[in-house]
């Protein structure tokens, strides 16, 4: 009872301080930043807020031409943050597109803010940039179609999180030269980390390190994607100053020092269809340490880290995964257990998908990626359990190779003995309720598994698995308990594999 006493005061305090303001497009800066009496601008939110405040912005487009500053001496604390959201249930998006070039969209120098559930487009610099703040948290939030960097991190940004986030289509009109997805580069500070984000499609790198000004700083990449840089929002390719990789995981360049050091970790990390490299060097000379990643159909390289790295630091390359594009690892590389090393095989077999269609799609609620079988390993796939322990979360008895671990509770082995050509034909109906039918052909006998997969990758049923005789073969699903939505088809014959998307209606 004693103890009951001393923590009602010490909760009161707690709460009593900690208010929340908000903003919306019908408010008025006259107001008191009520919900019943909301602001109009984030900036008259911003001024008014003190520590542990949290401002909702409510769901609307706010064109808005002035970049919003939040100055270093607005800092707040570790029990204390300022929390710029999103209201609840809403996604406020925060367009600068009529904002002239050069003007970033949110300049934020402060520590301890975190920002939520907001979309951030159109600046005439960088969507966000974070400079010379720490311990600042982005998440949940979209980037894109700035005219440089989505977001950038510099002037010493330390300890920032970004979490669940997107950045993509961002571009800088001038040369299409600068524009990168996330930037912790150029005097970027220590301990940045990123989880679960995004970049794609942006005109020059998907993450870039590039060190100007700063050297020996480390940034962590933990299931983070990126695909298609290099490239503008209309598909064409503006030009080889529009880099194209995938992580370019920093160093300086022969306009100041070949010798700076920029430590990357990446982990569960996935890269593909850059126009350049999927995992790059550049001038890196510090630590790059890659665990379970996937490169994919990079077309320069899938992973290219040749130069000689300064004295002390190492090169770590675990349990990676590599298809359709070419791995150059200099000597001095530390591996074990990567797919283009004995005795793995890779081909499309190996997977459950390889169509990147749905990356893009849109996340969990939670805010965590969408669940697609694109790069899951298939049943059969000596990549399953190929891995070594890495003190990294796996199922069965093994670590998976590459970004994605697979839950199948057994390995099951298909008969690769026979040359087998077939085809698989599109269900039909599709969509379908309650049943459809699938056809293939054989075009000599031999063992086939036709199996049935959910969005997530997860195995569902299986249709055929044996010996079929030569000649048309037609098959009916009927799915008893199975929710809408997308299925994949998959045939597996002699080592090749065909992929059909079916969608279940209700
Ligand atoms: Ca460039
Ligand atoms: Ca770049
Ligand atoms: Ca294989
Ligand atoms: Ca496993």
């Amino acid at each position: 009872m004693k103890k009951l006493l001393l923590l009602i005061p010490f909760l009161y305090l707690g709460t009593s301080v900690q208010a929340a303001l908000y903003v919306a497009p019908d408010g008025n800066d006259a107001n008191t930043g009520t919900l019943a009496s909301p602001f109009k601008t984030i900036p008259r939110a911003i001024t008014t807020a003190v520590p542990g405040d949290t401002i909702y912005i409510r769901g609307s487009i706010y064109e808005l031409t002035t970049t919003i500053s939040i100055g270093s001496a607005k800092n707040g604390s570790a029990n204390m943050p300022y929390c710029l959201w999103g209201y609840p249930g809403e996604t406020p998006v925060l367009d600068f597109s009529k904002q002239p070039f050069g003007s970033k969209g949110i300049s934020l120098r402060a520590s301890y803010w975190h920002l939520k559930d907001l979309i951030v487009r159109g600046a005439g610099d960088n969507g966000l940039y974070i400079g010379g703040g720490s311990h600042n948290i982005v998440e949940n939030c979209s980037f894109f179609e700035n005219r440089d960097s989505g977001v950038q991190l510099d002037s010493g940004a330390s300890h920032n999180r970004m979490i669940n986030c997107d950045s993509y289509h961002n571009a800088d009109p001038t040369d299409y030269g600068d524009a990168d997805g996330f930037a912790p580069k150029l005097t970027v500070g220590t301990g940045n980390y990123f989880y679960g984000c995004r970049a794609w499609g942006n005109c020059d790198d998907g993450w870039d390190g590039y060190m100007r000004g700063a050297t020996d700083v480390t940034t962590t990449l933990e299931q983070c994607w990126t695909w298609g840089n290099g490239y503008l929002k209309n598909g064409s390719d503006p030009g080889p100053q529009a880099n194209g990789n995938g992580f370019k995981m920093g160093g300086g360049d022969n306009s100041n020092s070949e010798q700076l050091m920029h430590h990357f970790i990446l982990r569960h990390c996935l890269a593909f269809n850059n126009k350049a490299k999927g995992f790059d060097q550049n001038n890196n000379t510090g630590s790059m340490t890659l665990l379970q990643c996937s490169g994919f159909a990079n077309r320069t390289a899938n992973y290219r880290i040749s130069k000689t790295l300064s004295a002390g630091q190492t090169l770590v390359v675990k349990n990676c995964l590599s298809h359709d594009g070419s791995v150059e690892l200099g000597g001095f590389a530390v591996q074990q257990s990567n797919s283009w090393l004995p005795p793995f095989q890779v081909s499309a077999a190996d997977f459950i998908s390889i169509d990147p269609a749905l990356a893009a799609a849109p996340r969990n609620t939670d805010g965590s990626l969408p669940d697609i079988p694109f790069l899951r390993l298939a049943p059969g796939s000596d990549l399953i359990d190929g891995g070594t322990d890495l003190g990294l979360p796996f199922f069965g008895p093994a670590p998976d190779l590459g970004a994605f671990e697979s839950n199948y509770a057994t390995r099951i082995a298909y008969s690769q003995q026979h040359e087998v050509i077939f085809s698989l034909k599109q269900n039909f109906p599709n969509p379908f309720n309650p049943s459809t039918q699938i056809g293939y052909t054989m075009s000599r006998p031999g063992h086939a598994t036709l199996q049935i997969f959910n969005i997530r990758g997860e195995w569902v049923t299986t249709l055929i698995d044996g010996h079929q005789a030569a000649g048309e073969h037609q098959v009916i699903w009927r799915p008893a308990n199975a929710p809408a939505g997308i299925y994949f088809c998959r045939l597996s014959a002699a080592g090749h594999v065909e992929v059909k998307r079916l969608l279940l209606q209700k």
